[in-house]
């Protein structure tokens, strides 16, 4: 009996300039360019086994079966595998993910990197980068960017078959060492995904029009910044983007609200800590949790600070980490 088996690693990535809203929902290609650090941990490590003796897709998440929403995420995505190999075997996929929902990233981005280079190296498709970059893309957005390790941005491309729609790193990340706090703040968990919240936005908010005028500025910015190491500069623009991409939210009809009272009373923090002359600054994904971003200097005196805050109830530390890699 031939099994066909891999083990990627990847990890996920917190967005500097976000990707919000799909021009091709079946492709996942994006409205708009984006910008974002691959970490140094919380990563997800996915194994996959193809053989012509299974009769059934199998989807295992940390050692368990998994829903079936999430099962049949991960089974649609065999099939763009599949059709890219021109094979039709079923496979086991079991994936351990250190990604926890307290630390408030999302798994999507480690999680469809590792698999798409765990499946396409199973059935050695014997694909390059920016092949597996596309080839995940097609599971979460986000995840093309978790193919490299750093500063990556993902081209949203023009072309509708999608293969224009990639990430490349334009930093690595031994280049430029900055801190990311990643704070949990109390309240609720959030009752929007954001491909629902995305897709709301898109369809029916008048700010919409707004934020695919300045995007890609605010991109040309923070890359300038990035290519340079200027800190505040680039604090300044993944600050002020974050703030755009909310405020495009709230726009929607029914409004899509991610924060919680802790989200503003990190964000005042910030606001006062840099009046104390400390340069740093934060971004918000389609969630409530805040992630600051500050110099490695400075890590230790934040750190402590947002702990002081009522409702901040944990605060992770992370650093800019490496690509996709292969393990025995
Ligand atoms: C980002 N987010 O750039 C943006 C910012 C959230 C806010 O990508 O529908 O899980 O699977 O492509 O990638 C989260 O959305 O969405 C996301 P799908 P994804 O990181």
């Amino acid at each position: 009996m031939i099994i066909m088996k891999a083990t990627a690693k990847a990890n996920t990535n917190i967005a500097l300039i976000k990707y919000w809203g799909k021009r091709d929902e079946t492709l996942f290609l994006p409205m708009n360019s984006s910008l974002s650090i691959t970490l140094d941990h919380f990563n997800t490590i996915t194994t996959v086994e193809f053989c012509k003796s299974f009769d059934k897709d199998i989807f295992l998440l940390n050692n368990l079966p998994a829903s079936d929403k999430e099962s049949n995420k991960v089974f649609r995505f065999l099939d763009k595998v599949r059709n890219l190999a021109g094979v039709n075997l079923h496979a086991v996929v079991s994936s351990e993910n250190k990604v926890p929902t307290a630390a408030g990233f999302a798994s999507s981005a480690s999680g469809f990197a590792a698999l798409a280079a765990a499946a396409a190296k199973a059935l050695d498709l014997e694909l390059n980068t920016k092949e597996i970059s596309i080839l995940a893309r097609q599971g979460s957005g986000s995840a093309c960017r978790s193919v490299y390790g750093g500063y990556v941005e993902w081209k949203k491309g023009i072309q509708e078959d999608g293969k224009d729609s990639f990430a490349s790193q334009l930093l690595s990340e031994q280049d430029w060492k900055i801190s990311i706090l990643s704070v949990l703040v109390a309240g609720e968990q959030k009752k929007v995904s954001s491909r629902e919240g995305m897709k709301r936005t898109v369809e029916t908010s008048p700010f919409y029009a707004g934020w695919l005028q300045t995007v890609e500025k605010d991109l040309e910015d923070a890359k300038e910044a990035i290519m340079s190491r200027e800190f505040e500069k680039l604090g300044h623009v993944v600050e002020a983007n974050a703030l755009k991409m909310h405020a495009t939210m709230l726009g929607a009809k029914p409004p899509v609200l991610y924060w919680q009272s802790g989200t503003m009373d990190v964000i005042h923090h910030i606001q006062y800590l840099r009046l104390t002359g400390i340069p740093v600054f934060f971004t918000i994904d389609a969630g409530s949790n805040v992630k600051v971003l500050c110099l490695p200097k400075d890590e230790a005196i934040v750190y402590e600070s947002l702990l002081t805050l009522p409702t901040v109830q944990k605060v992770f530390i992370c650093h800019p980490g490496s690509g996709i890699t292969y393990l025995e």
